[in-house]
């Protein structure tokens, strides 16, 4: 068995070009009847989540991860919170630990390159203190997943492999601050030829 030779080149992220922030878009979350509405969301990093407290009773969205926390959420007010790296990220209340809800945050491919294509996870440069990412790939129909970089603080670089064929690759977000993580971004395939 060949074994592959993929790599992830990690952007030293020196910027010629000042780049123009897209500006943020906002998702928005209802929480009524105990209930976060809708559970799951899907933004792109750099993008908001924003909970509006529909409840009679108050609550929070409050990350399992320590991510973030909006605190207390009265009734008919609202928090707002940024993503700005691709992962899965789970939350609940405090105050109802059956309360449950998720934020997706995939991953963009980018340019291709040789052998390879531009992949970006993150907003900025690099990760801001007390964050990092680890990406990871397999060659698509295979079972067990390679890791590329485990605790990286760059948010982009190139995914490129000697080996021709389709190829998926995922990225977490690291909380080094508490030594936990957010689950797995979307998965997104590329094909290298
Ligand atoms: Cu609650």
């Amino acid at each position: 068995m060949t074994r592959i030779l993929a790599a992830l080149t990690l952007a030293a992220g020196v910027l010629l070009v000042p780049m123009v922030p897209a500006e943020a878009a906002t998702k928005d979350v209802s929480i009524d009847a105990h209930a976060f509405m809708p559970r799951n969301v899907r933004v792109d990093f750099g993008d908001n989540v924003r909970w509006t407290n529909d409840d009679v009773d108050p609550h929070t969205a409050t990350s399992d991860q320590g991510f973030w926390n909006t605190g207390t959420i009265d009734p008919a007010g609202e928090a707002t919170q940024a993503f700005t790296s691709a992962g899965t990220y789970e939350y609940h209340c405090t105050f109802h630990p059956e309360m449950h809800g998720k934020v997706v945050v995939p991953l963009t491919v980018g340019k291709k390159v040789r052998h390879g294509w531009k992949v970006r996870w993150a907003t900025g440069r690099e990760a801001p203190d007390g964050r990092d990412f680890a990406f990871q790939y397999r060659k698509k129909g295979t079972r067990a997943w390679h890791t590329l970089a485990r605790h990286n603080i760059h948010t982009k670089g190139t995914f490129t492999s000697d080996e021709p064929g389709r190829f998926q690759i995922r990225v977490r977000t690291n909380n080094t601050d508490n030594g936990k993580h957010s689950d797995w971004s979307p998965v997104e395939t590329v094909k290298i030829s």
